[in-house]
């Protein structure tokens, strides 16, 4: 990242064999650009695709290459995301 950047990244390691999404929550502050970066593993599973309901968000993870998944930080709020499943759980907190 930039130093000139003011933009937030914060990573989330998918394995499906260790309780799923590591860490389960993550906050961002609000009113900077967002991104959250999923970083895959040997064990992806039925991890292989995320899905943002309340953003229209759902992207395929295929275990090689980190995904980004742009955050919207103009108010505060929750976002939960889950497997294509909805059998994991993470979320994400704009305050
Ligand atoms: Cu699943």
């Amino acid at each position: 990242m930039s130093i000139f950047s003011k933009d937030q990244t914060k990573k989330v390691v998918v394995n499906a064999e260790n309780h799923g999404y590591k860490p389960e929550t993550v906050t961002f502050k609000q009113g900077k650009p967002a991104q959250l970066k999923f970083i895959p593993s040997d064990n992806m599973g039925c991890m292989n695709e995320v899905v943002f309901k309340e953003l229209g968000i759902d992207e395929k993870l295929d275990g090689k290459k980190e995904v980004t998944v742009d955050i919207p930080t103009d108010k505060p709020g929750t976002y939960n995301y889950a497997c294509g499943m909805d059998m994991f759980h993470g979320k994400v907190v704009v305050k």
